[in-house]
Order: C-alpha cells, then sequence, then structure tokens
C-alpha cells in the first residue's frame, strides 16, 4: 500500500551544488557528552551523572564520568577542528561547572575553562557558538524541583547571566537550550532521560519553565553581549507525517506537532500556547503554572533559530491492530506524549542509522519548507544533523564510514534545496565532531566525524570527517 508516510522523494544529490557565500560550516558538541573530568575543578555531579550511576540506567552502566576526555584534550581537539577546516564550533557550556550549586556566584576555574577554549577557538579562526543548557543541570536544582518548578528558570537566568559577562567579550553567537523536548518530556514524562521522572504534568510544567527559562536568559543575554551578538534557541522540531490519508491520521499529527513542535515554537516564536495544546490536556492540567506576564517574557525577537534535525516521525490515530508504539526515543512504560496515548508511533520504511531511525533526507527539506514559510524573516541554522553507525577501526587504523558520507551527502543536498526554494538557512553542524556519551545508549553508538579509542583517548578522522572536510573548505557539495 502506498501511504502519505511513502510519497516522498528525496532531492537528488546527483549534481554539484554550491553553498551561499558565508554559509557556516560547524561541527557540534556537548558538555557532558564528551567532558569528562566530573568531579574536577570544582564540578558538581549534573542530574545526568546521578541518572547514570542508577543501576538500568544507561546501557553498559557507562557514565560521563571520562567521555571523551576533552576537559583534558580540548587543545587537540580544537586543533582536529582546524585540520578539518570546520569554521564553527557548538559546545555547550556545564552549568554545574560553572555554578556549581546551581545558585550564586561562579566558579573561577569553571570559567577558566571555557575562556581557555574559546580563545583558542578564535585564535584559529573557528566561530564559538555556546549553548547554555544541554541537560546537565545541577543535582541541587532537581533536588529542590527541577524543571517544574519555576525557580529553576529564575535560577537559569541568573546562571545565563553569569556567562555572559564572563564570555561575551569573545562568544558572538548564543544559544539558551538544546532540544527542551527531550528535557522535558523525555525527562519527565518517559523518563528515559534524565532526572527519569514520569509524570505528565511534571513533563508540561517542565516544558513551561523551559520556555521561560528561554525568555529570561535571552534578556539576560542581551542586557550583557555587545548589540552585534546572536541570540538563539536550538529545538529537534519533529517532521511529522500521517501513516495513511485518513483524517483520523491527519489529526495525529495535528496533536504531535502540539506536544513536540508548536508547545515551544508557540509561546516562543509567536507570543502564544496554541489553543489545541491547552484543549487536548485539558483533562490533564489547567495550565495555571503560566503567570500573568510569562508569555511576553518568553517571547524575546531572536536572531535565528537552530534546528536538529534526524529522522521524520510517522503517526497514526491507535486502532491496536498491532502497530509499532516505538518513536525513537528509547522505550519505557511511560509515554513523553501527555493526553496522546491513542496515538501511535510507526517504523518509517527503509535504511535506517545505527539508532534504527530511518535515513529521509526529503523531512529536512520539507521541514525547513515549512518553517521558511511559517516564520517568515527568522534565519534558521542546522544545528545538528548526522547519523550513527557501527565504526571501527581497520587493522591500519583507518576508520571507513561511507553510510555517513552518504547521510550527510543527501541531507546537504535537502538544505541546498530548501535554501534554493527560499528557506533563509545561514547554516550546518554536523552531529558530532566526535563520538561521544550517547545518552542512554551510552558509549555504544558513535556519531562522530571524529573516531574516538576510548581505553587510550586516540582520536582518528573517519573517512566522513575528510569528506566533509572538503565541503566545509570549499562550500561545495560534490556531485555523487
Ligand atoms: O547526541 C544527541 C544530542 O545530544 C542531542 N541531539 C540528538 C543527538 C543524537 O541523539
Amino acid at each position: 500500500m502506498v501511504t502519505a508516510a511513502h510519497q516522498h522523494t528525496a532531492p537528488g544529490p546527483e549534481a554539484p551544488r554550491t553553498f551561499p557565500e558565508g554559509f557556516l560550516w560547524g561541527s557540534a558538541t556537548a558538555s557532558y557528552q564528551i567532558e569528562g573530568a566530573a568531579a574536577e575543578d570544582g564540578r558538581t555531579p549534573s542530574i545526568w551523572d546521578t541518572y547514570a550511576r542508577t543501576p538500568g540506567r544507561v546501557r553498559n552502566g557507562d557514565t560521563g564520568d571520562i567521555a571523551t576526555d576533552h576537559y583534558h584534550r580540548w587543545r587537540e581537539d580544537v586543533a582536529l577542528m582546524a585540520d578539518l577546516g570546520i569554521g564553527a564550533y557548538r559546545f555547550s557550556l556545564a552549568w554545574p561547572r560553572i555554578q556549581p550549586t546551581g545558585r550564586g556566584p561562579a566558579a573561577q576555574k569553571g570559567l577558566d575553562f571555557y575562556r581557555r577554549l574559546v580563545d583558542e577557538l578564535l585564535d584559529k579562526g573557528i566561530q564559538p557558538v555556546a549553548t547554555l543548557y544541554h541537560w546537565d543541570l545541577p543535582q541541587e536544582l532537581e533536588d529542590a524541583g527541577g524543571w517544574p518548578e519555576r525557580a529553576t528558570a529564575e535560577r537559569f537566568a541568573e546562571y545565563a547571566a553569569l556567562a555572559a559577562d564572563a564570555l561575551g567579550d569573545r562568544v558572538k553567537t548564543w544559544t539558551t537550550l538544546n532540544e527542551p523536548w527531550c528535557s522535558a518530556f523525555l525527562g519527565y514524562g518517559s523518563g528515559v532521560h534524565a532526572p527519569g521522572r514520569t509524570d505528565p504534568v511534571d513533563a508540561l510544567r517542565a516544558a513551561h519553565h523551559l520556555n521561560l527559562a528561554h525568555g529570561l536568559a535571552v534578556r539576560a543575554l542581551r542586557d550583557r553581549i555587545p548589540a552585534d551578538a546572536r541570540c538563539s534557541v536550538t529545538l529537534n522540531l519533529h517532521h511529522l507525517r500521517p501513516l495513511t490519508g485518513d483524517a483520523a491520521d491527519a489529526d495525529a499529527v495535528r496533536r504531535i506537532d502540539a506536544l513536540a513542535n508548536r508547545v515551544f515554537t508557540g509561546p516562543m516564536l509567536r507570543g502564544a500556547y496554541p489553543e489545541d495544546l491547552l484543549k487536548d490536556t485539558a483533562p490533564l492540567t489547567d495550565w495555571s503554572f503560566v503567570h500573568d506576564g510569562d508569555l511576553r517574557e518568553i517571547h524575546q525577537p531572536l536572531d535565528f533559530l537552530g534546528v536538529n534535525y534526524y529522522t521524520p516521525t510517522v503517526v497514526s490515530r491507535a486502532d491496536g491492530s498491532g502497530t509499532h508504539t516505538s518513536d525513537g526515543h528509547g522505550r519505557s512504560a511511560h509515554s513523553p506524549w501527555p493526553g496522546a496515548d491513542d496515538v501511535a508511533f510507526h517504523q518509517p520504511p527503509g535504511e535506517t542509522t545505527a539508532m534504527g531511525w530511518a535515513v529521509d533526507p526529503s523531512g529536512l527539506h520539507e521541514l525547513l519548507g515549512r518553517l521558511a514559510s511559517d516564520f517568515p524573516g527568522l534565519p534558521l541554522v542546522i544545528t545538528e544533523n548526522g547519523a550513527a553507525f557501527d565504526d571501527y577501526a581497520d587493522p591500519s587504523g583507518n576508520v571507513n564510514d561511507p553510510a555517513r558520507i552518504s547521510y550527510l551527502r543527501g541531507h546537504l543536498a535537502a538544505v541546498h534545496q530548501a535554501i534554493a526554494d527560499g528557506a533563509d538557512v545561514r547554516g550546518y553542524f554536523l552531529w558530532s565532531l566526535l563520538d561521544n556519551f550517547e545518552w542512554g545508549y551510552g558509549y555504544s553508538k558513535r556519531f562522530g566525524a571524529v573516531y574516538v579509542d576510548y581505553p587510550t583517548g586516540t582520536r582518528i578522522p573517519k573517512a566522513s570527517a575528510r569528506w566533509y572536510s572538503a565541503v566545509a573548505r570549499t562550500g561545495v557539495l560534490p556531485g555523487a
């Protein structure tokens, strides 16, 4: 049966494609996934340290204690990027390194680490792009209630101010939050991410307080950084497709779109929560945790929207006829979708990555087109895109990863096509620079362009790193 979910064709990657002058070519990482040095220089545990130490939460009992040891190897990692000709580096600041209790003054040693890193990047001509929050909430703030509590948003604004005071003279591009959907709905709904709580109302409260944290942080940043510096947020917008052309499946798309996407884009970019979201979740909550003035605070002007895309999501109205219920975010008895238990998630057809995620560049092309038409005038940056495969070093020490090259080629062609169609896409950040700690999957999934031999910490650029390097240096995606 040909269904609506199956009718999409990827833009052809055959001819060489030249990207616009000034297009930013980057790579991305996140603090807990690469830094290690979990107890060094005053850093305290984050929710991910606690979660990873809880038996059964992370595959193989892996933790971020050592990770890729970037905290000690940062100079080597910047040199790697410089060798590859990468123009921008998106990294995140570890809140518990900068403000170990989540309150009060900054820890000098934590700030010094990021100052050294940023200075080295600037010295090598690589633009630093700093994310304030990529999921490592100080454990003390979780103990005080975490993201379902309003006070956490207020603490976040204070932390943003400390970071801006210390780094605002050298970091010109800031991102408040990375993928708040994961923080709220995987962290407090399904529990497959830290802190592992499973209450649908807490998940919605967390989403609102993350929105508020974003707005308050943008204001704190703008008060401190130069007028030409840029503020943004990164969302993992779900590109949704109905399983069939039935009205019930279109309604499943609408409902998941509200819970995955518009719960953030509504307040952040339009200044209101979508009416249908409030209605769909009314049996769970009256949303009285949204206070007067919150939406005005959240709705701050942004210089660009960061978009993370990996795969599309196919949904239908569940009818109990044996459809898949996995949505690619780990299995849990608890749903990350409050009030949407009658929506089923389906594996899209075709090739998959080692995560089991379908390879489908047409989803990125369509998503960018939708964003361009929904939010005209708002520049877009792909802040993450990439794939995990089962990479290994061969006996001569090389890592050949043709599947990743093909994935990147297809997705870059999709970005190019979206630009040709009128989307204002300014840059692309490959996830990830290095193999790293893939959250609940531990070190079992390798997303890096650079292979990491964990026992020794040795870095080996994969074939895809060399391929991406040529694209980044020339701004041309070669023909297939
Ligand atoms: O590794 C993660 C990253 O931390 C956030 N976006 C998705 C990536 C792959 O799962």
